[in-house]
């Protein structure tokens, strides 16, 4: 017997088997190309971190009334809100993060904040994990209103939890009060080209 023999009686079978390794062979890329799209969301290169300032949960009682803020005053902050330290005093000061403030994967960030002015708002100190970050931010403004993201400078984050931490540290002669308003908190991977 010939191997041509052999194929014309089971001819039928073939093409059926053909069509059976054809189907898992588009089933098997479907499979590839949706699990490539998963890798590429939760990819953490180039992937900016925002935290809503007003979802980090306190971990350290605030020492003034801390609470988040719904828009008011002409301003539409992002999710809508921001959290808001009615602050009457220097060294006011409260710690949020832990659980609500993670990430996936440790490395160098880029800190940067959108943050509020206003005429009763102070001037405060920002410290990740209790270090101190950037200078003290003066938030007085005549007018209330939403800062651009604003550079912190460079921060180091273990994967894992970590807390802000916000100190008032003094406040612009024109202003009436110490308020502090964050809004919304970003971390920008270092890229590793260079
Ligand atoms: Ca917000």
């Amino acid at each position: 017997m010939t191997p041509r023999d052999v194929q014309t009686p089971v001819r039928d079978g073939a093409c059926t088997g053909v069509a059976l390794l054809l189907a898992l062979f588009v089933a098997a890329l479907v499979v590839a190309l949706a699990a490539g799209e998963a890798q590429a969301q939760t990819a953490p290169s180039g992937e900016v971190l925002a935290y809503e300032a007003e979802s980090l949960q306190e971990t350290k009682a605030a020492t003034a009334s801390l609470r988040a803020q719904g828009n008011c005053c002409g301003i539409s902050w992002s999710n809508n809100a921001q959290l808001l330290l009615r602050s009457t005093e220097v060294g006011d000061t409260f710690t949020v993060g832990g659980r609500s403030f993670t990430v996936q994967s440790g490395g160098v960030y880029n800190f940067s904040a959108v943050l509020t002015r206003g005429p009763d708002y102070g001037t405060y100190q920002l410290a990740i994990d209790g270090r101190e970050i950037g200078g003290p931010f003066d938030a007085y403004n005549p007018t209330v209103q939403k800062t651009e993201p604003l550079d912190f400078g460079k921060v180091r984050l273990q994967k894992g939890s970590h807390t802000l931490t916000l100190t008032i540290t003094g406040k612009n002669p024109a202003a009436t009060n110490y308020y502090a308003g964050l809004d919304v908190l970003y971390f920008e991977p270092e890229g590793r080209a260079s």
